[in-house]
């Protein structure tokens, strides 16, 4: 997972509930993409939850309706993006990122566990140029979950697994990534292809299973991106 925040799971139907403490010393919040939520829970632009001082609580409530689930055209678990959005930019250069990963409700397994009963492992990768010296090119880190030039561990698979691919980015214009598997091909809602195109903000769900064993890479597909570090490896055993 690298530096993103915990993932969030739940079931259409659900209501979830995050109890936010501050431990840091500016003011945060937690913004939800996809979820329903009314202004006081939206973590960003006013509202109680928009700007969490240090060292105080909030929890905010987030209505997991039938919008906030997978659609027709969907798998049957999608992935949605949260982040601290008072000084957003910023932010989300410091990492405060993590994922909502939300299951249609007749897919989940059970009440207590909303993952997929279609899928055996799902992994989420978070495609993003973290901006550390003001845009300085010493600054720019091409990290795929915060991590550089394969230093990022835990994709690890069987053949035959039925895996879920989470793909997310965020980040500025020339946060264009090309997200590319060797060995294997995803199905992107029906389109068979090995890489799929993510913009900053992006969020989509791609399943795969693998057919050739390897220590694989996994890179964006973008040149200057790739030379810079954008680039792991994944196993599939
Ligand atoms: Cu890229």
């Amino acid at each position: 997972m690298g530096i993103l925040g915990p993932t969030i799971r739940a079931a259409v139907g659900d209501t979830i509930k995050v109890h936010f403490l501050n431990k840091t010393d500016m003011p945060l919040s937690m913004h939800p993409h996809g979820v329903m939520y009314d202004k006081d829970n939206e973590g960003a632009d006013g509202g109680k939850g928009g700007s969490i001082p240090p060292g105080e609580r909030y929890t905010y409530t987030w209505i997991v309706d039938q919008d906030a689930g997978p659609g027709p055209g969907d798998p049957s678990s999608i992935v949605w993006l949260y982040h601290s959005h008072v000084m957003a930019e910023e932010e989300v250069n410091l990492g405060l990122i993590g994922t909502l990963i939300i299951t249609a409700a007749d897919k989940a397994h059970s009440d207590k566990n909303p993952a997929p009963r279609d899928v055996d492992q799902e992994f989420i990768a978070l495609y993003m140029i973290f901006n550390e010296e003001n845009d300085e090119e010493s600054g720019l880190k091409h990290a795929i979950n915060g991590r550089i030039f394969g230093n990022l561990s835990g994709f690890e698979t069987r053949r035959g697994q039925r895996v879920r691919w989470h793909l997310v980015a965020l980040g500025n214009e020339v946060d264009n990534h090309t997200v590319h598997w060797h060995g294997q091909t995803v199905l992107d809602h029906g389109r068979r292809t090995d890489v799929v195109e993510i913009m900053p903000a992006s969020m989509t769900s791609v399943d795969m299973v693998p057919r050739s064993p390897g220590n694989w890479l996994f890179h964006c597909h973008v040149n200057d991106h790739m030379i810079a570090g954008m680039a792991t490896r994944w196993l599939v055993k």
